[in-house]
């Protein structure tokens, strides 16, 4: 049985595995049965592997130098769906993300400063770029800190994430159906590309009050069919085809914040209810509620100015987002903390 070399790693509130490209094989066919086989399929449970049996602990990260000017490293994210099996690469994960700093100072990808250490990401699933600014006092990865994040136990060191020109990332517009506000199956939805296909609705336009926990939810089948007959009328609309096997558009229910925050989320992933929430979710999320005209934004309390901080609230707590913003409204940059931690290294038994 062959060995490849692995490490798992915490990334901002999901967990997956890391791996460098040249250890995969190149056929993306063969690649995706090797990481279906390596997380645990076919079984939702993934007992024969290192999924989790959950969409935040069936990921992975295959990392390689960067190929053009101007960045460090490539990153592809793949979701493994534990229940369907599928492999997709239709979207961006920001909390995996997170860890690909540190995974690239680790593997000799990039050469760490004294101090802090920016590493310049590409996604290679959209495009888009990501600079994270790493603790590297000494020339080493700083691990503990004091930063702690909701939906993540304890404290470790920060890892800043700036986020550049990420709209439209995955369906080629910020709205991807050319407009603030569509209704599918009665409910007005707004529709938003900025990082993540995210459609956004009123939680109570779904029947909950918005506040219920995941588990709950989870357990909610009328409220599942509901939303995943939205989705795959949406899915065509944003230009994503049909999204029946697709991890996209992400589908959040919003209410207002009960902890003094810009709102409240409950994000289906789209077939499971979100433990937070996810960093380019969040960003999405976030910009739908500060479009004045949107679907969800008479819920949602949004500071003015063209720099917005804002605490999206999720069923662990709060994420913190800054929003950049040009003279002409565009989100030009969007900042996050998030923290890592490498986990186990070492091969995997495929
Ligand atoms: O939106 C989960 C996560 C994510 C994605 C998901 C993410 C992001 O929490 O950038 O981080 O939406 O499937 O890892």
């Amino acid at each position: 049985m062959p060995a490849i070399a692995c490490t798992v790693i915490r990334g901002g509130t999901s967990r997956g595995a890391y791996f460098h490209r040249a250890h995969l094989p190149d056929s993306p066919d063969e690649r995706n049965a090797t990481l279906l086989r390596a997380m645990g399929g076919p079984d939702p449970l993934q007992i024969d592997g290192i999924g989790g049996g959950h969409p935040l602990s069936s990921k992975v990260a295959v990392v390689d130098s960067g190929s053009t000017e101007g960045i460090d490293v490539d990153y592809l994210f793949l979701q493994i769906d534990p229940a369907q099996q599928t492999v997709s690469d239709m979207q961006n994960c920001g909390n995996i993300l997170a860890g690909v700093g540190l995974f690239a100072i680790n593997e000799g990808l990039v050469t760490p400063g004294d101090n802090v250490t920016t590493v310049r990401i590409r996604m290679q699933n959209t495009g888009a770029v990501c600079h994270l600014d790493i603790q590297t006092p000494g020339g080493v990865v700083a691990i503990d800190g004091e930063t702690s994040i909701d939906g993540v136990p304890g404290t470790a060191a920060p890892i800043i994430c700036n986020y550049l020109e990420i709209a439209g990332s995955s369906c080629g517009a910020l709205l991807p159906t050319g407009n603030v506000v569509d209704e599918f199956d009665g409910v007005r939805v707004t529709c938003v590309d900025n990082g993540m296909p995210v459609v956004a609705m009123r939680a109570d336009a779904m029947g909950i009050s918005g506040t219920e926990a995941p588990e709950v939810l989870d357990r909610n089948d009328g409220l599942k069919k509901a939303l995943e007959s939205i989705r795959l009328k949406v899915g065509p609309a944003m230009g994503l085809g049909d999204v029946a096997s697709k991890s996209v558009p992400k589908m959040c229910l919003v209410s207002p914040p009960t902890a003094g925050g810009a709102f409240m989320t409950r994000t289906f992933i789209p077939h499971t209810c979100h433990k937070t929430i996810g960093v380019l979710g969040a960003v999405s999320a976030a910009t739908a509620c500060a479009l004045p005209a949107s679907a969800v934004a008479a819920l949602a309390n949004i500071p003015s100015g063209s720099i917005k901080t804002l605490d999206v609230e999720h069923p662990a707590g709060a994420f913190r987002l800054v929003l950049e913003y040009d003279d002409g409204g565009s989100v030009t940059k969007a900042g996050v903390i998030r923290t890592a931690r490498t986990i186990f290294k070492g091969e995997i038994y495929v």
